[in-house]
């Protein structure tokens, strides 16, 4: 029998073949490997040159890419490794066990990180550095339900105290002592760097970091290093289009300063990944068909002895058969079972493992549990230049756990282990915890002067430090422009009609300009930057490009030539709003980990932002980054043709979900400056963890003067734009407010009523309902809270006490937006809402604005009405109002039409 016999069997000149063959082996043997791999690229293209069609085969076998001759040794004490491993495993697993057995369905994980174990420990103790005065240090992504094993490793180098461990998902009581969940950096800001539970958002927010890290190289903000970014996923993971969908990026732009280590322990969280198939194989021939450098770490030493037998194929061919389920099942089901079913397939493999016990059997190893392997591999990866690597490990789920988890279909979810089950886990992994206390499954150290722990910190201090360990704050003190730097778009713009849109992209303008900040912009656009306008930025500041421009653009005769260098400023990441969300969340969070603040802006369609790739904002904020998103051509009715999927009514509601989101809905230039001066001074010169959401419009109008004074309100949401004056004893008066474009028909709205119905109005531009309703409730809880002390006035309230009523809201969002403030209004205030409920569609704004009843006529119409109900004019005048402005009294509702 031999490996090839399937070929040989349609072989028409086995002797000719066998030639070849032999010529090959003695190329190996004379010149090595890499010399008959070009040989052989050489005739499969000439091959190829003859019209032969060859298609390329992403896969190899089923074995570790690495040959055992050609691993890098380990360095260090593997015996003291492996006791240290073993009591970062009992801590971890303690850790949760002891978190369930109190009430609360606290909940955790053992599983994931017991297959991983060996993974992390060989990073900590070989490969990652922590920045320090001689290197920046490495970011490493963590599985995020694997922290407990994270925790474990704190406790003994003496971070953790026992009791955080107790508190671990005990946030509350914990009181700034808990452990979070997961690793968030919003709860533990010096300890976790980047929120990964988040299934998919780990590895896509690796690449970006590490395309960043690149860029701020390129550019020459940080010096050139051997940094490295390190992102552990789980093989279920893989299948979030997060995970893999930006692959091709890291392998296009070559990212070496990338690894990607996969934790394949064949299982997630139901069952198998490919119970009929073979996870690393798929995941192999993905990667590299996307320029990886694709390390498979299949099996552990006790292995090599066999393959080394294995002149025949055999056993190899038995290897690349057996699908996934199978090899859980030989895990979950022991020797013996294994003997049976995947050794005794062949005589040849039946026969290799004759003198090996059950037991034997058991102990042969899979390649992510084995350090030696782990290192080997981790070393190669370290050192590949020109790609990125993914190194695919083979691991068991719950390894260690016994009958209570180990390969088992539920494991995922297995944390509360009985007492047998943690008698069985001390004994395996030899933990010193006497009998009769293992019942309180106690936490075990060995002192801080034991051998364990000074190898561990020994370790650490060769590598610069502790990890993980976060930087809050940028060392460098920067300044920002004062507001009279904005001149340009704080001035009324007289006759000269533009969007928001126009204005937003000058204060970017100017910021490129500033002497301090102008290096720091980093402008993001996801294919997108025609729209917005900006492709004045791409001969001005270049578009990077990791390798330079290497043809001559189409439109280089031009002065806004499509410029791309490699000390390019804009990021043009494509179409993808998800990439181009992760590239921001680099540059918002480059202050923390590179010591260097930057001020990105990520611009595109509001539709495509917070709806379509909100968890990725949700993590940003968690992750503490500080910058611009800016949903241009906002608006329901505003994004006028591009119809229902483009126009968007309800982005706000979503960024005002994310606690650090100031999110801004601006009508005129001038509050498009007062909003990015201020977010500026208080995210770069303040450093203060928030980011900013704004939206902005296409549509052009001309835009009056920065009113004296109205800094303030604009930035808390609200301010006066036009007072109707004091109204006459008796004289109807409406407060009409609005946002963005609708501010217009507002205002539009006040004339209507004043010349055809003798109603003065007084007018609120609105920028922010987001932070109007933020400043009430909170003003109203503190007075639930303080029922004796003098009541704190909701700033809305402020505003408009005294004021006369009715109140009318109207925006380009559903009615929702505005209707946050109603809690607020002063007594007695009858408050109306217009909004843009329903799905969008094409037509003219005018058109569209008339459906959603929205402009000037329906606001008008809807302040009559209020003011009807108030008993301040007759229904009749409101009849007078329909008829007049020709509006359908039998018109469905747009929001079911
Ligand atoms: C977006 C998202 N969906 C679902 C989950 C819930 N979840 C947590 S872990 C897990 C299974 C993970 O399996 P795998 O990636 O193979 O990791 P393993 O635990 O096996 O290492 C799931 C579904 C999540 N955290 N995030
Ligand atoms: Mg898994």
């Amino acid at each position: 029998m031999d490996q090839l016999d399937d070929i040989l069997n349609q072989d028409i000149d086995p002797t000719e073949t066998r030639e070849w063959m032999d010529s090959l082996d003695a190329v190996i043997h004379h010149d090595g490997t890499e010399r008959a791999h070009f040989l052989l690229e050489r005739m499969v293209d000439s091959t190829r040159r003859a019209g032969g069609y060859l298609p390329f085969d992403p896969t190899t076998e089923y074995v570790n890419t690495i040959a055992p001759a050609n691993e890098a040794k380990m360095t260090g004490d593997a015996a003291m490794e492996w006791r240290i491993r073993t009591l970062i495993r009992w801590n971890a697993m303690a850790m949760v066990v002891r978190a369930n057995r109190k009430p609360g369905e606290l909940g955790g994980h053992i599983a994931s990180f017991a297959s991983s174990a060996t993974l992390y420990d060989v990073g900590f103790n070989h490969f990652w550095r922590a920045p320090s005065a001689d290197h920046p240090g490495d970011l490493v992504f963590h599985q995020g339900h694997s922290s407990p094993g994270i925790y474990a490793r704190s406790f003994l180098e003496g971070r953790l105290a026992e009791d955080q461990l107790d508190l671990f998902r005990m946030e509350v009581v914990g009181k700034g002592r808990a452990l979070s969940s997961y690793p968030h950096p919003w709860l533990m800001p010096d300890y976790w760097q980047v929120p990964t539970v988040s299934m998919g958002l780990g590895p896509i927010q690796a690449i970006y970091q590490a395309q960043f890290f690149k860029y701020l190289e390129h550019r020459g903000l940080i010096p050139k290093s051997d940094r490295k970014i390190w992102c552990f996923m789980g093989d279920g993971e893989c299948d979030e289009p997060e995970s893999l969908g930006a692959i091709s990026l890291a392998g296009r732009e070559g990212l070496d300063n990338l690894i990607f280590v996969i934790n394949c322990n064949l299982q997630r969280l139901d069952g198998p990944v490919r119970g009929n198939g073979k996870i690393i194989q798929e995941l192999e021939g993905s990667f590299r068909g996307s320029g990886w450098n694709a390390i498979k770490l299949v099996w552990g030493s006790y292995w090599d002895p066999l393959l080394a037998r294995d002149s025949k194929g055999v056993l190899r061919k038995l290897m690349m058969e057996t699908v996934d389920g199978e090899y859980q099942a030989c895990k979950a089901f022991g020797g013996a079972y294994t003997r049976e079913h995947f050794f005794g397939k062949y005589p040849e493999t039946r026969e290799m493992v004759a003198n090996l016990s059950d037991d034997d059997i058991w102990r042969l190893n899979r390649g992510g549990h084995d350090p030696h392997k782990v290192y080997a591999a981790y070393h190669a990866a370290s050192n590949t230049k020109g790609m990125p690597t993914v190194i695919l490990a083979k691991t068991v789920k719950g390894y260690g756990m016994g009958a209570a988890g180990e390969s088992q279909n539920p494991t995922h979810q297995q944390k509360k282990l009985d007492d047998e089950s943690v008698r069985h886990f001390r004994d395996r992994f030899q933990i010193p915890i006497s009998d009769d206390k293992l019942k309180d499954v106690p936490y075990y150290h060995p002192g801080k002067d034991s051998p364990e722990v000074q190898y561990m910190l020994e370790r650490r201090k060769a590598l610069g430090g502790f990890l993980p360990q976060r930087r809050r704050k940028a060392d460098a003190k920067l300044k920002t422009p004062e507001l009279a730097a904005f001149e340009q778009i704080t001035k009324g713009t007289g006759e000269r009609e533009i969007s928001t849109t126009m204005a937003l992209v000058r204060g970017i303008n100017l910021l490129l300009r500033d002497k301090q900040l102008g290096e720091r912009v980093v402008p993001i656009v996801a294919d997108e930057a025609r729209t917005f306008g900006m492709e004045g930025m791409f001969r001005q500041i270049g578009i990077y490009a990791p390798f330079g421009q290497k043809y001559k653009p189409q439109d280089s005769d031009q002065l806004l030539y499509y410029r791309e260098d490699q000390k390019g400023q804009v990021l043009q990441q494509g179409i993808s709003e998800a990439g181009g969300m992760a590239s921001w969340m680099a540059a918002a969070t480059s202050y923390s980990i590179s010591n260097q603040a930057m001020l990105p802006f990520f611009i595109y369609y509001s539709m495509f932002g917070f709806q379509r790739i909100g968890d990725l904002c949700w993590a940003a904020g968690d992750m503490r980054s500080r910058g611009f998103l800016v949903g241009g051509t906002a608006g329901r009715t505003t994004l006028n043709g591009e119809g229902l999927q483009h126009e968007d009514g309800h982005s706000h509601l979503m960024a005002g979900a994310i606690p650090n989101v100031k999110s801004y809905d601006p009508t005129f230039s001038y509050e498009v400056a007062v909003i990015l001066q201020d977010g500026v001074r208080r995210m770069i010169q303040e450093q203060e963890d928030i980011y900013y959401y704004i939206t902005v419009m296409n549509e052009n109008y001309s835009h009056p003067d920065l009113p004296v004074g109205s800094e303030e309100g604009i930035i808390k949401g609200m301010y006066l734009f036009k007072d109707g004056g004091k109204p006459k004893k008796g004289e109807p008066r409406v407060q009409l407010l609005g946002c963005g474009t609708i501010l217009r028909e507002v205002i539009a709205a006040a004339e209507l009523l004043e010349k055809d119905f003798g109603v003065k109005s007084d007018i609120w531009s609105c920028p922010s309902f987001i932070e109007l309703r933020r400043d009430g409730f909170d003003a109203e809880r503190w007075n639930r809270l303080h029922p004796e002390a003098e009541q704190r006035v909701p700033y809305v309230t402020g505003l408009l006490d005294g004021r006369q009523g009715p109140a009318i809201a109207a925006t380009d969002y559903v009615r929702e937006f505005a209707d946050q403030i109603r809690a607020f209004m002063p007594d007695g205030m009858r408050y109306t809402v217009l909004g843009t409920d329903g799905f969008g569609r094409s037509d003219t704004r005018a058109h569209l604005r008339e459906f959603f009843e929205v402009d000037r006529y329906w606001i008008a119409h809807a302040a009559l009405a209020a003011l009807a109900k108030d008993g301040k004019v007759n229904a009749k005048d409101v009849s007078r109002a329909i008829k007049e402005y020709k509006l359908d009294q039998d018109k469905p509702n747009p929001l079911t039409m």
